[in-house]
């Protein structure tokens, strides 16, 4: 045991000594590379930086990703290299305890590069849009309710793993539950016909092969509408009286669905009807104000493209908000796609009257037919007011 502990005495004596005599400096040579693991093999680690930990010594890699740091003094240094493989993916190599002695040069291992943010962000999609067959394009955002007028589209885009600038991918695409398609970028983009199912078109794209879809960082969902046969409705309701003109009374239009037995009303504006959670086949009721700022204006009511079904068309004398006059002849004005028919009361009504105006038929064969019967304080089956 002293035997040791004397050694280590005469060692650091003699190591402190040469020290302090002259200071000696060094070089470290060696090489950039980058990982191969990440596939990009026209890499250039050119003008890559290069320098020691703890230190102001830099240097730049040449053409070949060699470099020298030069006039270092003897010591044990860790050398850092860094680059961008593109604006937003830095690459980074460390190496470690390299150990430098005067008037000699030593050749390091490789420094090898990998992405810094290795888990961020790791996937990316641009520019996906849709073309129709008229040529026809539009972006698509996620979750979005995109109309579409045709069946037959192409589905384009530009898709990367983040640290992989050069390498091709492959995008998966599935739309509604139908077959995975797999399309094989080129530098990035792709573009795949697809087919759509007439109305809701629910579509998934991922960036990999991955059946299970388990990396949801590159999971795009959007949904795409074709409708072939648009079936719009559109009703108008207004009233004129013989005292106060329109500010006299207060009509309620009830569009009932006669699937569902469900009306469409003042109270009820926005039902979910024909296919859940899709929009395009709901009704949109608008009760507008009137000349007097009252909100018993006129009424409004539209569906962009209605389900096939009956529905049946009514409209409720709720109360006249005027001293004066009562008895009230409403119209209604019903546009079916291009189609227009106007449809008076066919006599003046009185508070509690409903007036049945018409079954809209859908899809569109002909024209709505008037059933024009007024039934007189005898239905209690509309909604009251609250
Ligand atoms: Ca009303
Ligand atoms: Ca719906």
């Amino acid at each position: 045991m002293k035997k040791i502990v004397l050694v280590l005495i005469v060692f650091v004596f003699f190591n402190s000594c040469s020290k302090n005599d002259t200071l000696q400096f060094g070089t470290i040579k060696g090489k950039v590379k980058i990982s191969p693991e990440l596939g990009i093999n026209n890499y250039t680690p050119y003008l890559v930086s290069v320098w020691l930990e703890t230190s102001q010594i830099v240097a730049i890699t040449d053409s070949a990703g060699n470099y020298s740091l030069l006039n270092i003094p003897e010591g044990t240094y860790n050398i850092k290299a860094q680059d961008y493989l593109n604006e937003y993916n830095l690459i980074e190599g460390k190496i470690s305890n390299i150990t430098v002695n005067g008037g000699e040069t030593v050749t390091a291992s490789d420094i090898i590069l990998t992405p810094v943010n290795n888990n961020v962000n790791n996937f990316y999609f641009n520019n996906l849009e849709i073309t129709d067959s008229t040529g026809y394009s539009q972006y698509l955002y996620p979750y979005q309710d995109l109309v579409v007028s045709s069946s037959n589209i192409k589905l384009t885009g530009y898709a990367k793993k983040n640290y992989n600038y050069y390498l091709d991918t492959v995008v998966s695409i599935q739309i509604n539950e139908n077959d995975i398609i797999k399309v094989n970028t080129s530098k990035g983009w792709f573009s795949q016909d697809i087919i759509l199912n007439t109305s809701k078109n629910d579509i998934k794209v991922w960036i990999g092969e991955d059946e299970n879809n388990s990396n949801n960082s590159s999971l795009f969902e959007t949904t795409l509408v074709y409708l072939n046969n648009i079936q719009s409705v559109n009703v108008e309701l207004n009233w004129e009286s013989d005292y106060y003109s329109i500010s006299a009374g207060d009509f309620d239009i009830h569009l009932i669905n006669n699937n569902t037995n469900d009306s469409c009303w003042y109270n009820n504006t926005n039902p979910d009807w024909g296919i859940e959670d899709f929009s395009y086949d709901d009704p949109v009721l608008y009760d507008y104000t009137n000349a007097y700022g009252n909100s018993y204006g006129s009424e409004q009511l539209r569906i962009y493209s209605a389900a096939n079904g009956a529905y049946t068309l009514k409209v409720y004398y709720f109360s006249n908000h005027q001293s004066g006059s009562t008895k009230v002849t409403p119209y209604i004005s019903l546009y079916l796609n291009n189609s227009y028919q106007t449809f008076y009361a066919p006599e003046a009504m009185s508070v509690g009257d409903t007036w049945t105006v018409t079954v809209i038929n859908v899809p569109f064969e002909k024209s709505a037919i008037s059933i024009n019967k007024i039934e007189h304080l005898s239905t209690n089956y509309l909604p009251k007011k609250k």
